[in-house]
């Protein structure tokens, strides 16, 4: 698989950061977006989402959610390739480290607790970037730290749930426009007190299944995520990933190789996937 090692410029997490991601689950980088970049960021987001939602305009009492890979939003479209996503994503979970998405949402008040993984046998990479100002109170991402080492536990999962989010032990990650936050797909998470349309959007990198179980695991979250997207949100595109990204007509060796991948486990063969 290929390496994006970018020669002469300093990409990727120092030591100290990649020691605290794996300790703690989740690392804040700051300025991670030039101020034109978080422009364009603002202008694919809001295009993206009138096109989606022309038929049930937002209205600030439900979320809205966009996969953003089809050509008409090109800067969202290459972000899995940018290195500097690529690079981290590698430095953390190797260099077959696997692209599976990039999206936008319009999130309306809290978000309660949970993992974005059925199981901690599937693993990766969020990096999430709001496009407004969020504080402890405002709407910030909140996480348990260290929680993407706690294994598989269904009574954990429902204790924690119990609790108003403000009430569990937790750190929160203020972050500005232009700021990403990175976490650990199997770190408890959630948000507190944020506006009825608090802009957020994402990049995600799974872990490349490292034995039969793990490939499994892969292969059953692509119907998760078709469950968890277009059908619980009801954009107009009705499927994950355009025929344009999955045709890689710039011939992106790293899209290349995380198709194949995907496709050998079997990720994209649940129904709304693939367009
Ligand atoms: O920003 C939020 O309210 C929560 C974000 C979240 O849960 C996620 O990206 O998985």
């Amino acid at each position: 698989m290929p390496d994006s090692t970018l020669k002469g410029q300093q990409v990727g997490l120092t030591d100290d950061q990649l020691r605290f991601y794996k300790t703690f689950g989740y690392v804040v980088l700051r300025g991670f977006f030039t101020p034109e970049e978080v422009q364009i960021i603002q202008r694919e987001v809001s295009h993206a989402m009138t096109v989606q939602y022309a038929h049930k305009p937002f209205d600030g009492t439900a979320r809205h959610w966009t996969m953003m890979l089809e050509e008409d939003t090109p800067f969202f479209a290459s972000l899995m390739e940018d290195p500097r996503f690529l690079t981290i994503a590698k430095h953390l979970y190797g260099q077959d480290v696997l692209g599976v998405g990039t999206d936008a949402n319009r999130y309306v008040g809290n978000t309660g607790w949970h993992r974005d993984t059925a199981t901690v046998l599937q693993y990766g990479v969020k990096f999430a970037f709001y496009l407004d100002p969020v504080d402890a109170l405002t709407g910030a991402l909140r996480v348990v730290p260290s929680s993407h080492r706690y294994p598989d536990d269904e009574e954990f999962g429902k204790l924690i749930r119990g609790f108003a989010v403000q009430d569990v032990p937790a750190q929160a990650l203020q972050s500005e426009p232009g700021d990403a936050v990175a976490f650990d797909l199997r770190t408890y998470h959630a948000s507190f007190g944020g506006s009825r349309d608090r802009r957020m959007c994402t990049v995600v990198y799974y872990g490349n299944p490292r034995n039969a179980e793990e490939e499994e695991s892969l292969r059953r979250q692509g119907e998760g995520n078709v469950r968890g997207s277009f059908k619980q949100f009801g954009c107009k595109r009705q499927y994950l990933y355009p025929r344009t990204w999955y045709q890689n007509p710039n011939r992106s060796p790293d899209r290349q190789w995380w198709i194949d991948r995907l496709k050998q486990i079997g990720y994209f063969d649940w129904p709304g996937v693939l367009q």
